[in-house]
């Protein structure tokens, strides 16, 4: 294994757009905020566009640029991938990665099938190298003051999570078919892009699921092929119109372990909702809610507070006492999205350095793989299905 007990942990990303620029960004930034016990430096980025990644190399500060990532993974020094591109790739890239003994740090959701995703995570194994999926909102201060006051049994045994993830950027019928929206590069819709996410969030705050029953709705069926993309967005053929296959919005209801019930829905026709990633569990003692439109922000309910102080209170994450209290501002100084990322990268050298893989790894990026599958299954048979991992 490659990079442990090194001071610096010099970063190969492959892929520089939207995440690109949020993992730069965390690279950046992370040994600023913590005091990190190795470094990451920003070594090379790698596309297949000449010029755009030496533009992006300069714009981000990357030491050095690739154009192919067979290269990049082959470099003496290089210690860690890290995989932004299109889902089509994830599996190919970080199983060589791994197999070139390098430690990989990969997007969600972790592959296109729970075939790859085993595949990647029998990699990362086998080749005994450190592995994370970046299902950043678990270290929101909100979610990770959540994860306590859960595992302080403050709220009790828990009887529901009711997940939704809604999104409205694609709802104009002439938005154009970008890669988020082409089932051979996404894998799926909102789906795989949001639903993962609540997984995640579900899998880290609840327990594990067991069943589930969904459905999956494509409302515009044909949409104008993409000319030129750019960031999430892309520009559309006057002339080109290809069939949509995959879900605008998939929805399901799940059998946690422990006995909870979940309903989760993710869409990207939610009009008005640009990214609200939220959710609400209910307990026996009391209940949690949560936006990442007002991250900073936990509303938390307790059954034994006062009966005439009864109800929701919210309450704002950043004070000394909560998670990351201290590592950014003083309280209420709010932190924003990118923090989300910062943290993970914290949390990815401390793994490093460590030598563990921490959550969320390979493992919890499989596992969220298996939900999803589970669900597509139920919404083509129509019926309960069972969630496995096939480990
Ligand atoms: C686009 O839907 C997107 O950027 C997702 O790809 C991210 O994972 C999510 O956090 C925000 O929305």
């Amino acid at each position: 294994m490659v990079g442990v007990n090194q001071k610096d942990i010099r970063v190969g990303m492959v892929g520089y757009k939207f995440m690109g620029k949020a993992h730069s960004n965390a690279y950046q930034n992370a040994p600023f905020f913590f005091d990190l016990p190795v470094k990451p430096v920003k070594q090379a980025i790698c596309g297949r566009n000449a010029e755009g990644v030496k533009e992006a190399a300069d714009k981000m500060g990357w030491k050095s640029y690739e154009t192919d990532w067979r290269t990049l993974i082959n470099r003496e020094d290089i210690d860690l991938i890290d995989i932004v591109t299109p889902n089509n790739n994830h599996a190919e890239i970080a199983i060589a990665a791994a197999e070139a003994g390098k430690h990989v740090y990969c997007e969600k959701p972790l592959a296109l099938t729970i075939e790859e995703s085993a595949q990647m995570l029998e990699a990362v194994q086998k080749n005994n190298v450190i592995h994370m999926v970046n299902f950043n909102y678990r270290f929101a201060p909100a979610i990770q003051f959540a994860k306590k006051l859960i595992s302080e049994g403050k709220i009790g045994r828990i009887y529901h999570m009711r997940a939704l993830y809604l999104q409205d950027w694609i709802m104009d019928p002439d938005f154009p078919l970008v890669w988020r929206l082409e089932k051979s590069i996404s894998g799926s819709g909102a789906h795989g892009d949001l639903a993962a996410h609540s997984i995640d969030l579900a899998r880290f705050l609840v327990g594990e699921i067991d069943e589930v029953s969904g459905m999956m709705k494509t409302f515009i069926k044909k949409r104008p092929a993409v000319a030129d993309s750019s960031g999430l967005s892309g520009k559309a053929s006057a002339t080109e119109f290809r069939d949509v296959e995959v879900d605008d919005a998939s929805i399901f209801i799940a059998s946690f372990q422990n006995g909870a019930a979940g309903t989760f829905e993710a869409t990207r026709f939610a009009g008005g909702n640009r990214n609200s990633n939220q959710f609400e569990i209910n307990g026996e003692k009391g209940s949690i809610k949560w936006n990442a439109e007002s991250m900073n922000e936990l509303e938390v309910y307790f059954a034994d507070d006062d009966p005439s102080l009864q109800g929701f209170k919210k309450i704002n994450v950043t004070e000394e006492v909560h998670p990351y209290g201290g590592v950014y501002w003083p309280s209420a100084h709010i932190i924003g999205y990118e923090h989300t990322f910062h943290n993970l990268i914290a949390e990815l050298m401390k793994g490093i350095e460590q030598g563990v893989s921490l959550s969320p790894t390979f493992y919890d990026g499989h596992a969220a793989q298996a939900i999803l599958t589970a669900v597509e299954k139920s919404a083509r048979s129509r019926r309960w299905e069972k969630v496995d991992t096939y480990l």
